[in-house]
């Protein structure tokens, strides 16, 4: 069975606490839930992980290239600042997918550019926590 390592930058675990307008109301835990379910109904399985710091998000891209088939990243606010979290996915040479909840494109002018966009194969933006899925469902058909 394929592994897939589904990774989700800073504040991402606070997701059911603020801005429900732009994020809706769902926790991490209950996309992790949606995402498990699927998982197990198209036969992959799935690695879920969150981390508020930098470092530690290179470092389990870096371990992945070992464990995983494929990386489902929401790097969060380091999507467009981290030139260190860039260079890990570039280095991790398999499938990965950039997911973001809010379409960045509409919010603001610091959001619109992803440092990470281009070393990834797809990018899916704008779809809310669904978003998750469609990335899921993408990587599988890169595997
Ligand atoms: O739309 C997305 O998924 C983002 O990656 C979410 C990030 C944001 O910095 C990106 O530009 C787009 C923010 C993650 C969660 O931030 C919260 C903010 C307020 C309340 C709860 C979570």
């Amino acid at each position: 069975m394929k592994n897939i390592l589904v990774l989700n930058g800073p504040n991402l675990n606070m997701l059911d606490k603020r801005d429900k307008e732009i994020y809706g109301d769902s926790s991490l835990a209950k996309i992790e839930q949606n995402c498990q379910k699927l998982a197990g109904e198209i036969g992959v399985n799935i690695v879920f992980k969150q981390s508020n710091s930098e470092g530690e998000i290179v470092e389990l891209i870096q371990n992945a290239l070992e464990k995983f088939d494929g990386i489902v990243i929401n790097a969060a606010a380091y999507t467009h600042t981290s030139v260190a979290i860039r260079d890990a996915l570039e280095i991790f040479n398999k499938p990965k997918v950039e997911i973001h909840i809010s379409n960045i494109f509409n919010r603001e002018e610091f959001r619109k550019n992803s440092l990470i966009s281009d070393v990834v194969n797809g990018v899916i933006s704008g779809f809310g926590v669904f978003g998750y899925e469609i990335a899921l469902r993408g990587i599988v058909n890169k595997l």
